[in-house]
């Protein structure tokens, strides 16, 4: 490298390091504290590290953020709830549990909604996803990123679920939201809404005989030590969503606002492809830990879903006719 290179090279290396100053010196002491609802092992507790790690690499060490798993703060709902009082100013939790803040959310709820994580992922981080996490704001809570939680599968501990008859007589616990509570009744199930902290107990006292969550969380949750039945059905792809108070957000300056969706985006990306990887193998992982696995056929699956046509019509009329047939026209394009 000649004379003239060097002095360019250091010249750009000294602004980029002032310009890091620079943006340390808006940025002032902040701790925030992000609750999340699944333990520290899992994906999501994995996730929670990267995204904390990044704001304290972006900020200069000056923004911390205090990653606290197994809804320590709360269950999705409190946390909300904390959020939007300002008690709290992040979080990371399903989609399903805001419907009740902002009914465009059960749009993410409808039955076989996306065939792949590549249709989510285009469409949850394309204009329709901003736009329905932009109606948060209204009711006091900004919406940064969706991570993945995953298609959906269903375990109980009474007996094998192979097809659309064997949901009748099961007491299954379901999350707080109407669709899936419609949902799992429509399949013949007797559905149970009920927070995600309370569930492993009521599956271990046989309070619930079975739910329904993404492979990951049934390893991370242990839910192979109270369920002997696993049904592969991928019957619903469920976001999670990370979310900040509005009331603290508000306060932030630009480069501290920058600091969290820059982290929050890169928390993004490895949580999906964690995610990925984890459920890749974990078929086989719960197969190995005594879970007697059933896949639906696509047969079945059509089944289940002719049977849930009239649900997407219920979603169609809450979310809005014009946000439904904007997301069916997108797809369709995604399908070409
Ligand atoms: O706090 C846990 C929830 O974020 C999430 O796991 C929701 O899938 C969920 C469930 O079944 O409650």
């Amino acid at each position: 490298m000649n004379f003239k290179h060097l002095v360019v090279a250091l010249s750009v290396g000294v602004a980029s390091v002032a310009g890091g100053l620079a943006q340390a010196q808006d940025i002032g002491n902040r701790t925030i504290r992000f609750g999340y609802g699944l333990n520290e092992q899992s994906n999501q507790g994995r996730a929670a590290k990267v995204f904390a790690d990044e704001v304290a690499r972006l900020s200069g060490g000056k923004m911390r953020v205090r990653a606290i798993g197994a809804a320590a703060l709360g269950s999705d709902v409190q946390m909300q709830q904390a959020l939007i009082g300002g008690a709290q100013e992040m979080m990371v939790g399903s989609t399903a549990t805001l419907v009740g803040i902002t009914k465009e959310m059960a749009i993410w709820d409808t039955p076989f909604l996306f065939n792949n994580e590549k249709e989510a992922d285009a469409i949850l981080d394309g204009p329709i996803g901003q736009k329905v996490m932009d109606k948060l704001q209204e009711k006091g809570l900004v919406g940064l990123v969706y991570w993945e939680n995953g298609f959906r599968n269903l375990t109980n501990s009474r007996q094998p679920v192979a097809r659309l008859e064997d949901f009748s007589g099961i007491k299954l616990r379901v999350m707080q939201n109407p669709v899936f509570i419609d949902t799992f009744r429509t399949l013949g199930a007797d559905a149970v809404p009920m927070a995600f902290s309370e569930l492993f107990t009521a599956l271990e006292t046989k309070a619930v005989d079975g739910q329904e969550n993404p492979f990951n969380t049934i390893l991370s949750s242990k839910f192979y030590e109270v369920q002997r039945h696993l049904a592969v059905t991928n019957h619903v792809y469920s976001p999670w969503i990370m979310l900040v108070s509005k009331r603290y957000w508000d306060r932030l300056s630009a480069d501290e606002k920058k600091v969290l969706m820059d982290a929050a985006i890169k928390s993004r990306e490895f949580e999906r492809q964690d995610t990925r990887a984890e459920a890749a193998k974990a078929l086989a992982d719960l197969r190995a830990k005594g879970m007697q696995v059933t896949e639906f056929t696509p047969a079945e699956t059509n089944r289940m879903r002719e049977k849930l046509g009239a649900i997407n019509k219920t979603i169609a009329q809450n979310v809005g006719e014009d946000l439904w047939n904007e997301v069916q026209a997108e797809l369709a394009k995604l399908r070409r």
